[in-house]
């Protein structure tokens, strides 16, 4: 496989509403961004993920662009996002830019106009269907709960969303959509970014009349045309979310010869705690063997013919320390070096969630109003309907809901976590006092200088970014052993998921020395050694 850039970087996402407010309104900028650079160079990261900075009404918080080529007023001014562009390149930083095209915003002059008449010459940008015995055309349903077809009384059509009703899915079938596309990719790749996130990119195949929405039978034909109009043109890199994506279909995504993708989002993993053909909101305790059995999957099945993305977080998921390590005072720190330590020492390009590396928590909440994202409102309104109680609803969306990934950074102690002078558009998880990046910068133990540790080994160690994986004691119910191999030389990761503590013993390695592990004084003797609470340890074997 030849060597890209992105096969040894460590990508940082930023979600810019809640990354760090410049002119205290209460909302997080784009010069915000600018000015805490410097932290983010020093963390190591080689790239920023930036979620949508586009003009937008926000009903999705960005993730319905009104206006592709204009940025939104609450984050700045397209000079500012020159600025980020230029300040990034200039650090090293590749800019990674969140390409969101299975829909737009209503408000975007592309449907308005589609939605004036049948005859529009913008109608076909959309999909538009007859109502079916006075009904939507089928049973197609929103992610963000309801049918996905909306009826548009001007018109007498419904139009497909399978997010919210403001989200009108594009028709990628038509040429000019696609054409809209490449011209404005090419705009942003104009201006030096480093690649683009594909937001729901398995989506844009999809055939309606069908009911089929990922995976379609022209995904892939679309995104080769897309990587030979744009992207394929310049040294970037590219990811897709693709929620429903198997190896083989990764493959499909990421293999360097097919001309697609450098990498894919999988979800596997993410799914774990789900009740299976469930919503993701019927919990359930997560199956560690299955996520052992999930990584390893994913670790052994790319051979030089695909590449992993390797993520806990994002700002669609809760905060993996409340999910699956231990939040309480005790055990946060440590349980979240062995989360860090387990998924980088894996195979493949490490995402970083902002707030991630200092370890940032979940924050319950006890009204619906203390909530933003209109994926919980709705669930809400749909799981009262349905007669759930408002102890269960809230019970789900304090387990998953995505205001938990949403919450401001916190940069110190002081009034709103220096997050802002003004006042905050969503409250501050309540720990901000002791969660904080002074503190953490304070503390040569912090979280955060484990995981400025790991993206150094990244760098400074081939083994980490081309050793071969193995995993050890599959079964085993709470340790999480493996191998990676490269050239002879051979590093054993051994890593106690829980707080109880346990036993590991081999006579098959022989360790001569510890990389890393999240306690000072860890054995160094594997022939019997007692695993503390979340005990996570990379040793050089023998
Ligand atoms: O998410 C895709 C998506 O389906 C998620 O919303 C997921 O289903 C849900 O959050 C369960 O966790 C992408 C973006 O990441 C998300 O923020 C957007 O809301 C969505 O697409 C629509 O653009
Ligand atoms: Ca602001």
């Amino acid at each position: 496989m030849k060597k890209k850039w992105w096969h040894d970087s460590v990508v940082y996402q930023i979600y810019p509403r809640s990354f760090q407010d410049s002119n205290n309104d209460g909302i997080g900028d784009i010069q915000g961004i600018i000015s805490r650079l410097d932290y983010l160079k020093e963390l190591g990261i080689d790239a920023l993920w930036l979620s949508p900075v586009f003009e937008s009404p926000n009903d999705d918080n960005g993730y319905d662009i009104s206006n592709y080529q204009g940025i939104m007023a609450e984050f700045g001014t397209m000079a500012d996002m020159d600025q980020l562009i230029a300040q990034c390149n200039a650090r090293g930083i590749r800019l990674i830019m969140d390409l969101v095209v299975n829909h737009t915003s209503d408000e975007h002059p592309w449907f308005v106009e589609s939605r004036q008449s049948q005859d529009n010459s913008y109608r076909d940008y959309y999909i538009w269907r007859d109502p079916v015995k006075g009904e939507a055309p089928n049973d197609l349903v929103s992610t963000f709960s309801g049918s996905a077809w909306e009826l548009d009384q001007g018109t007498g059509q419904y139009y497909l969303h399978l997010f919210s009703k403001k989200q009108p899915d594009l028709n990628w079938e038509n040429q000019q959509v696609r054409q809209e596309v490449w011209d404005m990719m090419n705009f942003w790749l104009e201006k030096g970014i480093g690649g683009f996130r594909m937001d729901v990119i398995d989506l844009i195949g999809k055939q309606p009349d069908l009911e089929v929405t990922g995976n379609g039978p022209k995904l892939h034909e679309y995104l080769q045309e897309m990587n030979h109009n744009t992207f394929g043109n310049y040294d970037v890199m590219t990811v897709g979310e693709t929620w429903g994506a198997t190896p083989e279909i990764a493959k499909l995504y990421s293999d360097p010869k097919r001309e697609e993708l450098s990498m894919v989002f999988q979800f596997e993993h993410i799914g774990l705690d789900e009740i299976p053909g469930k919503a993701k909101w019927d919990w359930q305790a997560l199956d560690f063997k299955k996520l052992k059995q999930i990584f390893s999957k994913w670790q052994t099945c790319f051979n030089g013919d695909g590449w992993n993305s390797l993520f806990w977080n994002n700002h669609d998921t809760p905060r993996i320390i409340s999910r699956w390590g231990n939040d309480s005072p005790e055990f946060r720190v440590l349980s979240g070096k062995m989360l860090a330590t387990i998924l980088h020492m894996q195979q493949g390009t490490p995402y970083i969630y902002q707030g991630e590396e200092i370890g940032m928590i979940n924050t319950p909440v006890t009204e619906i109003d203390q909530l933003d994202d209109i994926e919980s409102l709705n669930m809400y309104q749909e799981r009262l309907e349905a007669g759930y109680s408002k102890e269960e609803i809230l019970f789900s969306i304090n387990k998953k809901g995505r205001d938990n990934a949403r919450r401001p950074i916190h940069w110190n102690g002081q009034a709103n976590g220096g997050f802002t002078e003004g006042t905050p558009w969503l409250a501050l998880n309540p720990e901000y006092d002791t969660i904080n990046v002074a503190n953490a910068l304070a503390d040569s133990e912090s979280l955060f200088y484990h995981y400025q540790r790991l993206i150094a080994l990244r760098k400074e160690q081939p083994i980490v970014v081309w050793g071969e994986y193995q995993e050890l004691l599959p079964d085993d119910e709470q340790l999480y052993v493996y191998e990676r191999k490269l050239a002879g030389e051979r590093w054993l990761v051994v890593a106690n998921f829980y707080e109880q503590a346990t036993v590991f013993q081999t006579d098959d390695y022989l360790a001569t020395e510890i990389i890393l592990s999240n306690y000072p004084d860890s054995a160094l003797d594997l022939g019997n050694l007692l695993l503390r609470p979340y005990e996570a340890i990379v040793y050089k074997c023998k």
